[in-house]
Order: structure tokens, then C-alpha cells, then sequence
């Protein structure tokens, strides 16, 4: 009969084999603590690197801006105490009044310039502008918009010259989305004073963000510099009644800016706990000041969620898209029947919805707690009277 014998150690014989096998793990384990040393070492390295570079950006903003100092000096400031102070619906008492005297932001999608090529002037300054009934903020903007900055219209396969003029007191740059360019080269820092000029072709259609690029970007983004960009598709998408456009984003103060204008909490912008969220910048203007339709019309939202951090779930209330271009991708046919679509920050889409019944259809993102900071607005259709339902 065959055994199979399992091959067996003498009790000698394993105890050399456990001490070699010791020595082995010994030696492998003083290896393994030299390379872990070793990657702490460069991990600290790196971080004195970046944590220097955002000294020197710190510095360079100081020195050149009263009210930007606050964000620099606090985007160096890593120990950040939590909770935060909020001041999320915080208004004047005469908020109501101060919301019918504002003056909504014009959402309405202009029309394409003629010609091959549409050249585009900016110039970026700083200023106070209302986020809210009442509530001041110190941006860094566009001259003659606040934020967000003009809305762009171009058709695919059109150029775009962009010019922009830094009116403001720190360097800011333009990054547009929609184009396929070297960044480092389009999309670099222009200093106080001066102008830049690029070109790029607009060849891939859909709704883009455009921000400024400049370190921190969190902080430019935050302070109100972006806005969006819509590319026409050579063969245009179906045509509609009514185009709007909406650009998100949240607005994180370091005081209630009632008083007297508030300035970016870096701390809040980091924590990801805004005071504000916005549709064209401003709480709640078109729950004041609707955007309209007939009944009957089909009206496209061209959405952007500018952020600087959070997303837009967009969503109208009392109907569903008819098309929903996800993502913006109009190469693609839409997606059809769809109630809620999360646009990126830093993301775009666009909606069609055909509504029969007058009424007001509130426009939300559904992410909730936006509503309550103020991203929502009223699409009136026919004439109705009584208040929104949201
Ligand atoms: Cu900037």
C-alpha cells in the first residue's frame, strides 16, 4: 500500500527552521520600516512644499488686497475650529421689500452673434453685490454683471477672442470649459492692470462653466467668478418656446453682510457649509420675480452648476423633463421622462419641459437644503396669482 507521507521535520529541524525564519522576518521588517520612513519623509516634504506655495500665495494676495486677505489668510490657516458660525436666511427685516426692488438677473439665453468669429470682452473688478434681500458681499466679478458674469452664446465651430481686463487688485484668470487649449498658456494669471487675449473654437457643443483659474481656486470660484457658456450644435437641438439659462452656486460669508458687506469664509468654503445657495447669484429672485411661459410652450433650462463644491439636482416641480440632455452631451438623443438629474459642479445640462396647465412650477434643486438657502425660483405659466407650492 502507498502512503502518501507528508513530509515532517524533526522538532530540531524546525526550531533552525523558525530561527531562520525569524532572522528573515527581522531583516524584512527593518526593510519595511526604512521604506515606510522613507515615504513619510517625502510625504512631509511635500506637504511643507504645498503648504509653502500657499504661503507665498497667501503673501502675494496680502499684499495687494484689503479685503481678499481675509480668505488668504485663512486659506493658510489649516486649523479650522467647527462648528461654524452660520448666517444662512439671515435678512434685514425689510427683506421682502428689498426682494421686489431688486432687479432679477436677465436669464434669458441671447442670441449668437453673427460671423465666424465672436470676440468677448471682460473685465473682472472688485465690488459689493446683494447675494440675498439685504445681504452685501465683497466679490472679485465682472464689471457691469457681479456674478455670474455674462452669459455666452456661440455656435459650434465659431472662434472665440477672449479679452480679459484684470480691473481688480489681485491676478485672476479665465478658464473656459468649452475649450480644448493649453492651459497653462489660455488660461494663465493676468496681473492687476493688465489684459490677455486668446482664441479658442468653440467645437464641442452643450452648456460650459467658465471660472476664473487662479490658485486658490476654491476662493475665486467662491467670490463670485464664473459663469456659462452655450455652444449651439451645427444641427440645432429642437426648437422651444422659451431659453433660460441658470448657473448654481453657494456663497460662504464671514459675517451676515447686513451692516456691512461680508467677505469669503475660507473655513465655511472648505467645510462645505454655505450661508447662500443661488440660482444667477442672488436667493431666491425668480420666487419674486418669475420666469415666464404660455401654456402650451416648451421651455429648455440651460443649467450650470458653478459650485464651487456642490452640485445641482435640478428639478421642476409639477412636471418632467420631456428631453433631458444629461451632462450636456448633445451628440447623444436626450433621455426622455426623467424627473431629477444631478448636475456636477463644475458640470452642465440642459432641459426641455412642455407644460399645458397655467400655474406656477417651482425650479429647484432637490438636494433640499439648497431650497432653504435659496436655490429656487417660479416658472409662471399663464397668468396665475397665489404663492408656489415650494
Ligand atoms: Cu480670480
Amino acid at each position: 500500500m502507498t502512503t502518501h507521507s507528508v513530509p515532517s521535520h524533526s522538532p530540531r529541524r524546525r526550531e533552525t527552521d523558525s530561527g531562520a525564519f525569524f532572522k528573515v522576518a527581522a531583516v524584512l521588517l527593518g526593510l519595511l520600516v526604512a521604506v515606510l520612513g522613507m515615504f513619510a519623509l517625502l510625504m512631509w516634504a511635500d506637504a511643507r512644499r504645498s503648504d509653502d506655495a500657499t504661503d507665498v500665495a497667501a503673501t502675494a494676495v496680502n499684499q495687494t488686497a484689503g479685503q481678499s486677505s481675509t480668505a488668504a489668510g485663512q486659506a493658510a490657516d489649516h486649523n479650522t475650529a467647527l462648528p461654524l458660525d452660520s448666517f444662512a436666511g439671515v435678512v434685514p427685516e425689510n427683506a421682502a421689500e428689498l426682494a421686489e426692488a431688486h432687479a432679477a438677473t436677465d436669464a434669458m439665453l441671447p442670441a449668437v452673434p453673427a460671423g465666424n468669429l465672436v470676440k468677448v470682452k471682460m473685465t473682472l473688478k472688485d465690488m459689493v453685490v446683494e447675494v440675498a434681500p439685504g445681504v452685501k458681499y465683497n466679490t472679485w466679478a465682472f464689471d457691469g454683471h457681479g456674478a455670474p458674469g455674462p452669459i455666452l452664446h456661440v455656435r459650434e465651430g465659431q472662434t472665440v477672442e477672449m479679452t480679459l481686463v484684470n480691473g481688480g487688485s489681485i491676478p485672476h484668470s479665465i478658464d473656459f470649459h468649452a475649450a480644448r487649449i493649453a492651459p497653462n498658456v489660455a488660461f494663465k494669471d493676468v496681473a492687476p492692470g493688465e489684459s490677455f487675449t486668446f482664441r479658442f473654437k468653440a467645437g464641442d457643443p452643450g452648456v460650459y462653466m467658465y471660472h476664473c483659474g487662479t490658485k486658490p481656486v476654491l476662493a475665486h470660484i467662491a467670490n463670485g467668478m464664473y459663469g456659462a457658456l452655450v455652444v449651439d450644435p451645427a444641427k440645432p437641438l429642437p426648437k422651444v418656446d422659451n431659453e433660460y439659462v441658470l448657473v448654481g452656486s453657494e456663497w460662504y460669508l464671514d459675517s451676515d453682510g447686513i451692516s456691512k458687506p461680508a467677505s469669503l469664509s475660507m473655513d465655511k468654503a472648505r467645510a462645505m457649509e454655505p450661508d447662500w445657495t443661488t440660482f444667477n447669484g442672488y436667493a431666491n429672485q425668480y420666487v419674486t420675480h418669475p420666469l415666464t411661459a404660455n401654456p402650451g410652450e416648451t421651455t429648455r433650462f440651460y443649467v450650470v452648476a458653478a459650485g464651487p463644491t456642490l452640485d445641482t439636482n435640478f428639478h421642476v416641480v409639477g412636471t418632467i423633463f420631456d428631453r433631458a440632455w444629461v451632462n450636456a452631451d448633445v451628440t447623444n438623443p436626450p433621455q426622455n421622462g426623467v424627473q431629477t438629474v444631478p448636475v456636477p459642479a463644475g458640470g452642465g445640462a440642459i432641459f426641455d419641459v412642455k407644460i399645458d396647465e397655467a400655474g406656477l412650477y417651482p425650479f429647484v434643486s432637490h438636494a433640499f437644503a439648497h431650497v432653504d438657502l435659496g436655490q429656487v425660483g417660479l416658472l409662471k405659466v399663464g397668468k396665475v396669482d397665489g404663492a408656489a407650492s415650494h
